[in-house]
């Protein structure tokens, strides 16, 4: 069976029917990284046909931010249980359309599940405040409001779950969604929508709660400007995510940022140096590197340097790399060769500055496909592409001596998305963790930089862009606030005893 074809079956498997050969001039071609063959062409939406879809996306929204919270958690409730009884369906097309193992894959959908059920319970409690008022028989209350369209922007490499939480957390708060995925991920982002958009029908509500935007930059930028759309959530770049801010900041509407990262771990003496070769070989090797969480950088005491680049280095020599269907790989392909070109220019300006590189070759597979076996590369100083986030597998391992040297090279990037340390001292780890430590939104202790689960707010600092997502009290982002002062007496005093008689 073709990859094409096996496309076509998934579709089919969740009961969706979207033209995946259109013969239209502006469409997108998508083709799998597994060997580059083409999986689909897939019409892009005209500025009309865009322009429509907000309309009903703001048109729905005005019915919707009165249906009640608990209510509208219902419909998250069943999209949620849409997606869990096509786990294997949609794992399979995350894996075609971005080279994913299925492991992760199915890791990917079932981040899905989990924050529908996150914001199912939420639904239930998305509360206000009441502060004490300084005024007899008055009262002091903050009440949260749903913001309006919702534009979610995601990337290629997490093609499913990024759009789901903010879909689920956007939805219970009384918002609708526009979507515009990523040029190389939209059969993804047809069939998640798919199902959630029949999810929507089944419970008596309309398709247009949540729309997909099929198309390149120009889309997204429509998307950013348009009135209706009152926040935009966007995952990717953060040369891209420069452009929403500023664009968003620009109509005084909100942005929502999670962009790249430059993620380091730090590896104290006491460290259990088996936790940190599986942790690392995860965060820094799994999904090929392409995470916005990956391990990039592993900075370690000087006196077990030498151990455990060893140990690493024999295990990246044999991580199983190819065919990510295949039982067994760990390691799938790049997404193209693009990001194959810049991992190797990576690494050459890493030789050029000195550096030890191990690994980093193409391995076996088809031309127009792109799998590498991931790099260590050891540099005796932070420099040069150490610096700067490239989105493949390599991991620059660098020596420290001093603790405090150790979490100063933590935090010298542009970048604050993730970090961790590995140690059994609970003094370095309660360090890490302070306000002398880590700069981070994430700060791990003996774990790895990536997979967090979705019950934490989810997002980073600097160059990461500042948002927060999934978990914890994120969901305040897709709601605005009112402060409302009731009285509830015969008289109308001022505040801060003001005198004002008329
Ligand atoms: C991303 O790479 O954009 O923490 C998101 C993680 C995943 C999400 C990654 N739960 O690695």
């Amino acid at each position: 069976m073709t990859y094409a074809n096996d496309t076509t079956s998934v579709f089919q498997a969740l009961g969706l029917a979207p033209d995946l050969r259109s013969t239209a001039q502006a469409g997108l071609e998508v083709h799998t990284p597994i060997d580059g063959s083409l999986l689909a062409r897939v019409a892009a939406s005209s500025p009309a046909a865009a322009g429509a879809a907000l309309k009903r996306a703001h048109e729905q929204f005005l019915a919707w931010r009165d249906v009640p919270a608990p209510r509208r958690g219902e419909l998250v409730r069943a999209f949620g249980e849409l997606v869990r009884s096509h786990k294997g369906d949609l794992a399979r097309l995350i894996s075609l359309e971005t080279g994913k193992i299925l492991q992760e894959g199915l890791g990917e959908v079932q981040e899905v599940i989990d924050i529908c059920e996150f914001a199912v319970g939420l639904s239930r409690q998305l509360y206000g405040l009441t502060i004490a008022s300084e005024r007899p028989d008055h009262k002091l209350l903050e009440t949260w409001h749903p913001l309006g369209v919702v534009g979610v922007i995601s990337a290629f490499n997490f093609p499913m779950a990024v759009f789901a939480w903010n879909a689920a957390l956007a939805l219970v708060c009384g918002n609708t969604l526009a979507w515009k995925p990523s040029e190389k991920t939209p059969l993804s982002a047809l069939a998640l929508n798919g199902l959630l958009q029949r999810a929507a029908r089944d419970n008596g509500f309309d398709s247009g709660l949540s729309e997909v935007l099929i198309g390149d930059r120009a889309t997204g930028e429509a998307l950013v400007a348009h009135p209706h759309v009152k926040l935009v959530s966007a995952t990717g770049s953060t040369a891209m995510g420069k452009n929403v801010g500023v664009a968003c900041a620009s109509l005084f509407k909100r942005s929502l940022l999670e962009l790249g990262g430059n993620n380091a771990a730090i590896v104290c003496p006491s460290a259990d140096l088996e936790l940190v070769v599986r942790g690392a070989a995860f965060a820094a090797a799994g999904t090929a590197g392409q995470r916005c969480t990956s391990l990039r950088r592993l900075i370690v005491q000087r006196a077990i340097y030498a151990q455990l680049v060893e140990r690493l280095v024999a295990v990246f020599g044999r991580l199983p790399v190819g065919d990510p269907l295949k039982d067994g790989t760990l390691v799938g392909p790049l997404i193209d060769a693009r990001a194959f070109d810049t991992m190797q220019a990576a690494l050459s300006a890493a030789r050029s500055l000195g550096a030890t590189v191990h690994f980093g070759n193409r391995e076996p597979g088809a031309a127009a496909a792109h799998y590498v076996r991931p790099a260590i590369v050891e540099m005796e100083e932070q420099a040069g592409p150490m610096l700067h986030e490239t989105f493949a597998p390599i991991l620059y391992v660098t020596p420290y001596d001093q603790f405090e040297d150790a979490v100063a090279m933590n935090n010298a990037v542009a970048h604050g998305l993730s970090s961790a340390i590995f140690t059994r001292d609970l003094r370095e780890a309660e360090l890490f963790t302070s306000a002398r430590g880590s700069d981070c939104g994430i700060a791990n202790v003996n774990i790895g930089t990536s997979g967090a689960e979705i019950g934490g707010a989810f997002g980073g600092e600097k160059e990461t862009g500042g948002g927060r997502e999934s978990g914890s009290d994120a969901w305040k982002a897709y709601m605005r606030r009112a402060t409302n002062t009731i009285n509830y007496g015969l008289s109308l005093p001022l505040a801060q005893g003001i005198r004002f008689e008329i």
